[in-house]
């Protein structure tokens, strides 16, 4: 057996962290012979429900949990951490203007890019989920001065499950037949989920659909499938985004094997896009790092809503811009 590693989930009592935590417990993300140590974070007034999801991660009796931690303290559930996934975030209130939502945020992703720069293993791999992923993402890189900003990543990965769904069930194929879909810039109804390059069964996907049903179903069911969720379950998303944070950190820490996936990750400048800002792109990973995948052809209609989520990532980041100090 290897040597435990230690697997931070913020939002621990909340809805998609109980899926999450149990996903990784049984060794979905990490492999069926890796031992992880679960450290989870709360806020105070959540911790007697965390502390029921504690009986039950016990309850389990998992052979791979070496050990569980539950606290409210972010320097204690992020002590050595190798994986941190950031779920916990603070929700939009009725009437709260983006702005008010992104600096809401920031009173908590500063803290916790702080607390994971000073206790965090210096190879820590970071996947935000809690919204607005992206952003909420940067502010966190920029407060972990002694972290590198690439160590820090946002969730694109249940958009790019979710076109991936939609395109198998259009073309009547199976998702394992599809490759080289791509999630550009922001997790939010501004992302461009781009077929352009995708295979299905090794034929161009553009060549067995049309060009009508990409603009006008494909592309705004998955950019509003989250609200499709909400409108159905009375809840937003919660397994299948745990599902994709699982799928995340797997092929980040494992590898893709050449395969195409979608994260959000700092722009370096690549295909245009303002650098630092935190930007989905398609990547193959491989010993643990990420790579953008290079040399594309954007056409016109790519380029124009990449720029359209682009624009939204900007503005947010002009929003906070005082906490990326
Ligand atoms: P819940 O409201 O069920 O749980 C959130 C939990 O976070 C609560 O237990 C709360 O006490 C905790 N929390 C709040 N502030 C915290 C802090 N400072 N430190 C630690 N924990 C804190 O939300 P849930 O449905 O689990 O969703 C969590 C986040 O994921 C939301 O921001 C949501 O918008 C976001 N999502 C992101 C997705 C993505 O693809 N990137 C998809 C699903 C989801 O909408």
């Amino acid at each position: 057996m290897k040597k435990p590693v230690k697997v931070a989930i913020t939002g621990a009592a909340g809805q998609i962290a109980y899926s999450l935590i149990f996903r990784v417990a049984s060794g979905s993300m990490l492999g069926p012979d890796q031992p992880v140590i679960l450290q989870l974070l709360d806020i105070p007034d959540s911790l007697e429900k965390l502390k029921g999801t504690v009986m039950e991660i016990d309850d389990c009796a998992f052979p791979l949990v070496s050990g569980v931690v539950a606290t409210a303290d972010a320097n204690e559930a992020f002590d050595g951490t190798d994986y941190a996934l950031l779920v916990g975030a603070r929700p939009r209130g009725p009437g709260m203007e983006r702005k008010d939502l992104l600096s809401a945020n920031g009173a908590i992703f500063v803290p916790q890019g702080k607390a994971l720069s000073d206790n965090a293993s210096r190879d820590v791999k970071v996947l935000v989920v809690g919204n607005p992923a992206n952003t909420n993402a940067l502010i966190a890189a920029s407060a972990a001065k002694k972290l590198d900003p690439k160590q820090f990543t946002a969730m694109v990965r249940l958009d790019h499950n979710r076109a991936i769904s939609q395109l198998a069930t259009k073309t009547g194929t199976s998702g394992n037949d599809i490759d080289k879909v791509i999630i550009w810039g922001n997790h939010s109804a501004t992302q461009y989920p781009d077929i352009s390059h995708t295979t299905i069964g090794g034929k161009p996907a553009k060549s067995l659909v049309s060009q009508e049903w990409i603009e006008k179903d494909f592309i705004p069911v998955v950019q509003q499938r989250g609200a499709a969720i909400i409108k159905a379950r009375g809840l937003s998303s919660a397994a299948s985004a745990a599902s994709a944070a699982v799928d995340h950190m797997r092929d980040w820490a494992l590898g893709t094997d050449g395969k195409w996936v979608s994260m959000g990750i700092p722009s370096d400048g690549s295909y245009g896009i303002a650098p630092g800002v935190v930007y989905g792109y398609p990547v193959t990973c491989k010993n643990g790092q990420y790579e953008i995948v290079q040399g594309l052809s954007v056409d016109e209609f790519s380029r124009a809503r990449m720029t359209v989520t682009e624009t939204e990532l900007r503005e947010e980041r002009a929003a906070i811009e005082d906490l990326l100090k």
